[in-house]
């Protein structure tokens, strides 16, 4: 593959995954991190990000996730979805630092007066088998159950809940008060959709998300290196404790935290991994890396057509990334940086909000894209 293939004229900084040989990095993987190979980030001159956004070059780079050693598939979940690892180019964009929040997503309801999905009604239309009775506006909310359960139904910690929206983000009598730097939540892909075209910006490509989010650290389990705890830090929101009747808060936070309480990563990007999950622009498909080449860098991609979910076929779902305060390795390592989540793109719960992008004007040659 020649340098630059797809870059003409700017140079290329080469970044090594964290010291890790790519045999290193084997080590911690299953077999897979000899499937990644290092970042090729971009070297131009950085441009000044609007206000509360971080600048990210772009570049080339190693996308999906591999199984860490001693880990079956990160907790229960299969992550066959984030396989083979490809080869992904992206161009330069700006990323907001932090996962929009209460107060920002309120100044959007106040100019345009828009009513999210959470706050209608669900109408016959959608739900022609649904009782009359059971139409009743409202959202998902975690539930957690008194004892320990079997994690083979999410029913067990998840409930609908009426009156459950982005300002009762658990439901009737919760209230965001005093909340107005916590994470949106209760948005559902729509909401988050129309919030970034009012500010002007737009919701991150997978591969946009997935490149921001590791930093030019190639083939690494997290957004900053290879231990969950180094030096014995956390360095994001999960859940630590008894899934999912115990949230011990040991990383300081039992539920959502405020943005920016933990360290960003080397881009800028607070709450990356962990806290709420991040909606992204793509449709979900299970099988869409397996349809990515492996020969050839797949440039600036933007998802399949269409979703897909064997799981629940028939659902259309939009990719989510970055894990939430409800991610453990006893059930959903998601705050895994290369592994993916989804949703059905009319649906929200109080562990979803999202983050946006907005476009780098084109100046001639600079950032052109092949
Ligand atoms: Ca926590």
């Amino acid at each position: 593959m020649p340098k630059n293939a797809h870059f003409p004229g700017d140079a290329v900084s080469f970044c090594k995954p964290s010291g890790l040989s790519r045999n290193d990095s084997a080590i911690f993987m299953d077999g897979g991190g000899r499937d990644f190979q290092l970042s090729k980030i971009n070297n131009i001159e950085s441009l000044t990000a609007p206000q509360g956004m971080v600048y990210i070059s772009g570049g080339d780079f190693s996308m999906g996730g591999v199984n860490p050693v001693g880990m079956s598939d990160g907790g229960h979940n299969d992550m066959e979805d984030a396989r083979p690892v490809h080869r992904v180019g992206v161009s330069p964009f700006f990323m907001d630092a932090t996962e929009v929040t209460n107060k920002e997503f309120a100044e959007f309801v106040k100019a345009t007066g828009y009513v999210t999905i959470a706050e209608q009604k669900p109408t016959k239309e959608e739900f022609p088998d649904a009782p009359e009775e059971n139409l009743i506006a409202g959202s998902l909310v975690f539930s957690p159950p008194k004892e320990k359960v079997s994690l083979d139904n999410f029913l067990r910690w998840w409930s609908y809940q009426k009156g459950a929206d982005w300002r009762h983000p658990t439901g009737e009598g919760s209230s965001i008060a005093g909340r107005e730097n916590y994470p949106v939540v209760q948005i559902a892909w729509e909401d988050a959709a129309a919030y970034a075209k009012w500010a002007g910006k737009r919701l991150p490509t997978e591969a946009e998300w997935e490149f921001a989010a590791r930093a030019g650290r190639s083939g690494e389990l997290y957004t900053w290196g290879n231990k969950l705890q180094p030096n014995g830090k956390w360095m994001a929101n999960i859940f630590e404790g008894s899934f999912p009747d115990h949230d011990s808060g040991a990383d300081g936070f039992v539920g959502i935290a405020p943005v920016k309480r933990f360290p960003a990563n080397d881009y800028g990007l607070y709450d990356i991994a962990g806290n709420v999950w991040e909606w992204c622009s793509d449709w979900y498909r299970s099988d869409y890396y397996a349809s990515q080449s492996q020969n050839k860098i797949s440039v600036n991609p933007k998802g399949p057509s269409d979703s897909f979910d064997p799981e629940e076929p028939g659902v259309k779902k939009k990719v989510q990334r970055g894990g939430s305060f409800l991610c453990t390795d006893q059930y959903c390592t998601r705050y895994m940086v290369g592994t993916r989540g989804k949703g059905e793109y009319r649906s929200a719960s109080n562990h979803i909000g999202f983050r946006c992008v907005k476009d780098v004007a084109k100046t001639g040659k600079k950032f052109a894209m092949k």
